[in-house]
């Protein structure tokens, strides 16, 4: 018997507790206490039944007031703020793809950034209708890059990368008129939709939410995801580790956060100079340790290996510690708490994107032509504060997991090739996996996205879902945040294997795999569109018959609505934890549960309680699976 154990988030919230008693010494404020001063949360709001759209407001509904001013019903509000919400996630996972493009039209041979992944950079030039014969890469980098940029605010047609959706899928979109158009359109006909005296039919938002998704998921994201990979190279199997206990007391710091690795990389890049650790050791330090959270985190690691220091609810803990020099930041879901929090520890809180300023930060600005001195001084700057560490306020909780990560499609791909062994020859394709579920020896996969939130019990639900459907033979692809409590508490450990059904054992120990699979930030939700695609291709099911679902337990960010439609207007029924703001009307509430199953033959479900849950999710999968006759 192995003598591998899992962490119990038990233990996670004892670690935490004993990091807040620090806290209270230094007269830190925390998420803990200030969840408590807004609870309970303004009903108008949580339900969605709030407009501050125009100025004649703001205009609430109630039984007696059951019309806004210009006489907008609950309906037409509801869905204006949902759209609204989506479109504000549209925006910023596909802003974030937009800077990468950006990054690799700087890319150069001499240069800061470097085409790590021609190969991907090829197919890309392909799918683009990029000329490469006879043309130096970094030519076709800079095309590719401005086709990529041109897909944002192109004038005609739709977008290329939905093409790579089944041949199903896409007249889907055309037919329900979906289709997302340029990027940029999408989010901006959506503002547009919602302004004062525009759409207030439930069936027009709720579809223009979908579209504005699908800008995203087979956009944007999609965007950020496939030049992340040529410019910093496609994640390959990887080891590292996860939890608070990754940092290193004798060690200066370096804690990134966020969600682009343009910065991340040149960190790490300097971090493991030489001339960098020397300095850090004329300090008084041993070396320097760069961990992450978030996604910024899932992408230093899915690449370098390097270490995830905890998710979303975890990223003021690791100033709790003591023992972080420098929390240095880029875009999305940093708390605006750790300014102040930094200034009650020696921590230097960074602040590097114009897009994300915040008060009490040191703002170094980061920019792709001066990417190298930007991270060099940064690193310094963690460095030299290394003697301004408080000794008596130092305690890094010793809780840590081992983590085998770096699962991209074409990760995956490679491992399904390694167990080929039948006669006909199906290297390079799903089939080995396809096969596995056909015979039952797998029942099907979960998609597991998305945040904490406070509205439940940190990763208690990614957690105690996770282990739920492993034991069932369900395997899981996961990212974002949720990867993170995966990694936390064990599940991306080999031999975490202990912990699944027979069926799903076997395929991990013959693929020599995890039963859950990192494959990214929340941008990287596109991987799992791609791969979705590949098994419907390769199977001959559409994606709606695949006996897959997605998931997002404890989700938080307008982000994680976009990717909801877009998952959802890919076919794939979607499990949600958090009820999004839209139950204050029926219609809304009906449509996203249900009636847009007749659109995209996938709808939402909603349910707090958390086991519960993981059965709906098993029963649609078991539901698929019968429909399909196997
Ligand atoms: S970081 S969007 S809390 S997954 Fe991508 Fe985590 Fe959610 Fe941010």
């Amino acid at each position: 018997m192995s003598e591998f154990k899992l962490t119990t988030v038990e233990e996670f919230e004892a670690a935490t507790n004993r990091l807040l008693e620090t806290g209270a010494k230094v007269g830190a404020d925390s998420w803990q206490m200030r969840v408590k001063n807004q609870t309970p949360h303004c009903k108008f709001g949580e339900s969605g039944m709030c407009c501050r759209i125009c100025s004649m407001g703001p205009c609430r509904i109630t039984p007696k007031a059951p019309r806004g001013i210009c006489g907008c019903d609950v309906h037409g509000i509801v869905g204006r703020n949902f759209l609204r919400f989506t479109s504000g996630g549209s925006a910023t996972h596909s802003d974030h793809g937009r800077e990468i493009a950006h990054t690799l039209y700087e890319a150069s041979a001499d240069g800061n950034y470097k085409v790590k992944d021609p190969e991907k950079l090829l197919r890309l030039a392909a799918e683009f209708g990029v000329e490469t014969e006879g043309r130096d890469i970094y030519d076709i980098a800079h095309e590719v890059a401005e086709t990529g940029l041109m897909e944002y605010g192109k004038p005609f047609g739709t977008l290329v990368f939905p093409k790579r959706a089944p041949q199903h899928t896409q007249e889907i979109w055309e037919r329900e008129e979906i289709l997302p158009r340029a990027i940029d359109r999408e989010v901006s006909c959506s503002m547009h939709m919602t302004h004062m005296g525009n759409s207030s039919k439930p069936e027009a938002l709720i579809r223009q939410a979908l579209r504005s998704g699908l800008s995203d998921g087979w956009g944007g994201s999609m965007m950020g995801t496939e030049f992340s990979d040529v410019l910093f190279g496609t994640p390959k199997e990887i080891d590292t580790e996860a939890n608070l206990g990754v940092m290193v007391e004798e060690n200066v710091n370096i804690v990134v956060h966020g969600h682009d690795p343009s910065l991340s990389e040149m960190i790490c890049e300097y971090a493991d100079s030489k001339e960098m650790i020397d300095y850090a050791k004329s300090m008084g330090a041993q070396g320097i340790t760069v961990s992450g959270v978030c996604c910024t985190s899932n992408e230093v690691a899915m690449r370098r290996g390097i270490p995830m220091a905890g998710n979303f609810l975890q990223q003021e803990n690791v100033v709790l510690t003591g023992a972080c020099e420098a929390i240095v930041v880029d875009v999305q879901c940093i708390f605006p708490a750790l300014g102040p929090l930094s200034r009650c520890f020696h921590t230097k809180f960074i602040t590097t994107s114009p897009i994300a300023q915040m008060p009490d930060s040191d703002f170094i600005r980061f920019n792709s032509k001066t990417a190298g001195e930007n991270a060099k001084l940064i690193v310094k700057t963690a460095i030299e504060n290394f003697k301004n560490r408080n000794k008596d306020l130092v305690y890094i909780p010793q809780m840590k997991q081992k983590a085998t990560v770096g699962f991209s499609v074409e990760q995956i791909e490679k491992k399904l090739d390694t167990v080929t062994n039948s006669h006909v020859d199906v290297t390079g394709t799903m089939m080995p996996l396809i096969d596995c579920v056909k015979s039952g020896v797998l029942r099907g996969a979960v998609a597991m996205v998305g945040c904490n939130n406070p509205k439940v019990r940190p990763d208690a639900a990614h957690i105690e879902l996770m282990k739920k459907l492993i034991a069932n033979d369900i395997i899981l692809v996961v990212s974002g945040c949720s990867a993170q409590a995966a990694a936390k508490a064990g599940l991306m450990d080999k031999r975490a294997k202990e912990f699944c059904g027979a069926g799903l054992k076997r395929v991990c120990e013959l693929v020599d795999i995890p039963p859950v699979l990192h494959m990214g930030s929340c941008v990287d939700i596109s991987r799992m569109m791609v791969l979705a695609a590949r098994i419907a291709k390769d199977s001959g099911w559409n994606i709606s018959q695949i006996p897959l679902v997605g998931c997002a337990p404890e989700w938080m960010s307008e982000k994680a609505v976009s990717i909801g439609n877009y998952v959802v207007a890919t076919g794939i029924d979607t499990y949600l934890g958090v009820e999004p703001y839209a139950y204050g009307s029926s219609e809304v509430d009906g449509l996203l549960k249900g009636g847009i199953r007749d659109w995209v033959e996938a709808a939402y479900t909603v349910e707090h309680d958390i086991d519960k849950l993981g059965d709906m999710m098993i029963e649609r999968i078991e539901e698929k699976r019968t429909a399909l006759g196997i």
